[in-house]
């Protein structure tokens, strides 16, 4: 069984911080689970663009109001107890007007250090830090 706080994981490689977001992996790929499972927060004000070309990912927003825009333009209200699953690799905009905090869960599991590329995407890492 594996038991982990958060606390443990703020301020550590694990807790991957951009200008727009934070986030901190509660459960990675090394823990064998079949998904990697972490909670998002998304700063006020912030437009991310976002295409999960090789992950599939479910993201359930438990504080905060946003929306997220897909690609054809239709928008979508996300407040607390709003998920949505990008189960085709939805390419998408979203947009945080408060603070929003996320539970998400991806699949395959990240490795850990993933961050977003210039179009939204993070890379299929195979072994630590190799692409
Ligand atoms: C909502 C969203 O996808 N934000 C980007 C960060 C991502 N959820 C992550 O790596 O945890």
């Amino acid at each position: 069984m594996i038991i982990r706080h958060i606390d443990s994981i703020r301020g550590t490689e694990r807790e991957v911080k951009t200008q727009n977001w934070s986030s901190s992996r509660l459960i990675l790929r090394d823990d064998n689970m079949g998904f990697s499972f972490h909670e998002t927060i998304v700063k006020p004000g912030t437009e991310i663009p976002i295409w999960y070309k090789n992950h599939l990912e479910s993201v359930y927003c438990i504080e905060g109001i946003g929306e997220i825009e897909e690609d054809n333009g239709i928008k979508h209200k996300i407040s607390k107890g709003t998920i949505y699953a990008l189960d085709k690799h939805d390419k998408h905009t979203l947009r945080a007007f408060s603070e929003m905090k996320m539970i998400c869960v991806f699949n395959p599991p990240l490795l850990g250090p993933e961050t977003h590329d210039s179009n939204g995407v993070y890379p299929l890492l195979k072994t630590g830090g190799e692409k």
